[in-house]
């Protein structure tokens, strides 16, 4: 299996996140990256190999061309309005604001491109989402031209970023921009299987009128579970997307059980799609010691989940969403890329 990783990925190091009222380290923190490239090189797994600049196309084809340019100058507008802190947003054009009017203030424009605010804006911020676009990219495009399933490790992750908004961590939506760059280079329809935890709101919003990306998602439910306000069993997409939609929202304390069982059930699903490519959402924070989520996968599983995975016989992107467990994270993707490949 071919792997991508870029050193700029390392470069937002956030200080702050509101977490249960209080501001604390953030979870998702660059650490994360060499953990898991520790891990990857410790089991050789593959070649890593650094990706190479796709510049800012790719982005445009899926985000707003105003919220990518709010985030490349937002850190630099925060600290020229004297703020003194990260740049965490506070204020939003909630239901009874009104929502047609962009702010010229940063906290203003902040707020209209946030959907929560845990994640804060810092220096490094946008070089770190281009370069885990670039890692995207260059894995899905390594996987088109040759065949060969591949892991881009992805940092910041991205399956919250929406159209125009960030927040649980993401910016650019990884596992969106590489799925329309296989469109683009010719695929007819590609399939979008996120384990994350969390849902992959994001992503659902890109896709959920159309019929050529195929988005299934496992996650907690919705109503005990950031992000709350999307994933639940009834969003089925619309338009052309109707039935391209499909989540599979699962209680607190769900185990590998139950968890495997909806992923028997969006195999079958993409096994019926007649989808020629596979990008994987890959959360490990179903893990049983996450500190921030709540499923009860254990280490071993992740070899599993990596069998079932294959079973698609399908090229396979592999990239990276949230895991926070810092002493497993590196042995849970290995685990998921190992079992995948040992069928
Ligand atoms: O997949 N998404 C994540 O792992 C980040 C979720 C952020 C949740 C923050 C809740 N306070
Ligand atoms: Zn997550």
């Amino acid at each position: 299996m071919r792997l991508y990783h870029s050193e700029t990925t390392k470069s937002r190091r956030a200080r702050t996140e509101l977490h249960d009222g209080a501001l604390v380290t953030p979870f998702e923190c660059p650490e994360r990256v060499d953990l898991v490239l520790a891990a990857l090189r410790e089991r050789g797994l593959g070649e890593v190999q650094a990706p190479r600049a796709f510049g800012l196309d790719p982005v445009l084809a899926i985000h707003d061309r105003g919220y990518v340019e709010f985030l490349s100058r937002c850190w630099d507008d925060w600290v020229a309005a004297g703020m003194v802190g990260e740049a965490i947003p506070n204020v939003w054009p909630a239901r009874t604001m009104r929502g047609d009017r962009i702010p010229d203030h940063v906290e203003g424009r902040l707020g209209y491109y946030a959907l929560a605010a845990e994640t804060s804006i810092c220096a490094g911020t946008f070089e770190a989402a281009m370069a885990s676009k670039d890692v995207a990219l260059a894995a899905v495009d390594h996987v088109l031209a040759s065949g060969e399933p591949a892991f881009g490790l992805c940092r910041p992750p991205g399956h919250h970023a929406a159209t125009d908004q960030f927040g649980g961590y993401c910016f650019f939506n990884n596992a969106a921009i590489a799925a329309q760059w296989a469109l683009d280079a010719g695929r007819i329809r590609v399939a979008i299987l996120d384990v994350d935890f969390h849902h992959g709101n994001g992503t659902q919003q890109i896709f959920y009128a159309r019929d050529d990306v195929l988005f299934l998602s496992l996650h907690g439910d919705p109503r005990h579970c950031f992000p709350y306000f999307l994933g639940h069993a009834d969003e089925h997409g619309e338009e052309a997307g109707e039935g391209f939609t499909v989540n599979y929202p699962l209680p607190p304390g769900t185990g590998y059980e139950a968890w495997g069982e909806a992923l028997e059930d969006a195999l079958a699903r993409i096994r019926a799609a007649d989808c020629e490519l596979l990008v994987v959402s890959l959360g490990v924070d179903t893990f049983e010691g996450d500190p921030i989520s709540a499923f009860t996968l254990a280490s071993g599983d992740f070899l599993d989940v990596g069998r079932r995975l294959a079973s698609l016989s399908l090229p396979t992107v592999f990239l990276l969403e949230g895991g926070y467990a810092v002493a497993e994270i590196g042995a849970n993707v290995a685990n998921v890329l190992e079992g995948f490949g040992r069928v």
